[in-house]
């Protein structure tokens, strides 16, 4: 019995740990990693979800008083009015007011999200029929990020979410993404991080984000694109400066989009 408690228990620990991803029987958003998503996350919990709450317990009261006062042993003459004024004002000015007030916040944040600061690092994401292709313009690297099918997966590896190339960006810095594709609609979208944008061939979207947390996130394209869309999913690791410094010079000589360009590391002399 206390083998079995401890089994659940450990078994369960990682899971709590795994913030970046998707959990079972999740309800509600992934954690935020950036502002952005915080922003979002409370506007839902603080406003979207007591308006919502408020306006289903108004209703079903309306129709359980409506059921029982008016029941036909209770109300045998139906009153045959048709028109009340100010009923009609107040139930279509009251849904305004409340849209009004939905509204305001919610501006304020998508237009939060449009101002992209000043960039640290530019990333482009390309969406492909089933894969994303990553290329950092300022560093010459270029290469494409595969899912791993689920009999290569290694311990840890999400299903149908872990990539052969992950991004990697570093910690605290504002990160500028753009976002095309070459064949059909994707959409790169990453909940942690609160981003989501579609992916047009012929046309760049931009986006940001900045993660606060060190971590691996997951994200999936988010539009429709065809047999394989489940399939091409997003992987950001998100690291310290130093290890996205050594990870930038040998990604530079791995994924050299113009091998002419390498910049080969200088040897220190004996
Ligand atoms: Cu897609």
């Amino acid at each position: 019995m206390k083998k079995l408690f401890y089994i659940i228990l450990f078994s369960t620990i990682p899971l709590a740990l795994q913030a970046n991803q998707p959990k079972d029987w999740q309800l509600g958003f992934q954690e935020a990693a950036s502002e952005s998503m915080r922003d979002i996350i409370s506007f839902h919990n603080n406003l979207l979800l007591p308006i919502i709450i408020g306006i289903s317990v108004f209703v079903l009261f309306l129709l359980v008083y409506a059921c029982i006062r008016f029941r036909a042993s209770r109300n045998p003459n139906p009153s045959k009015r048709t028109h009340n004024v100010t009923v009609e004002v107040l139930w279509t000015l009251i849904p305004c007011l409340i849209l009004i007030v939905m509204a305001v916040p919610s501006f304020k944040i998508l237009y939060k999200q449009d101002t992209i600061p000043k960039a640290d690092l530019t990333i482009k994401a390309i969406g492909y029929q089933w894969y994303w292709g990553y290329e950092y313009p300022d560093e010459n690297i270029i290469f494409e990020s595969y899912m791993i099918e689920e009999k290569d997966l290694k311990e840890n590896q999400p299903r149908l979410l872990a990539v052969d190339n992950e991004v990697v960006v570093p910690v605290n810095k504002v990160i500028k993404v753009l976002i095309t594709a070459n064949d059909v609609l994707h959409a790169w979208a990453l909940p942690s991080f609160g981003v989501k944008r579609d992916a047009v061939p012929g046309r760049i979207n931009e986006t940001w984000f900045k993660a606060e947390k060190i971590g691996t996130y997951y994200g999936q394209c988010s539009e429709l694109c065809g047999i394989k869309h489940a399939f091409m999913p997003i992987t950001v690791r998100v690291v310290s400066q130093e290890d996205y410094d050594i990870w930038l010079s040998d990604a530079k000589i791995k994924f050299a989009k113009d091998p002419t360009k390498i910049k080969v590391r200088k040897i220190a002399s004996k």
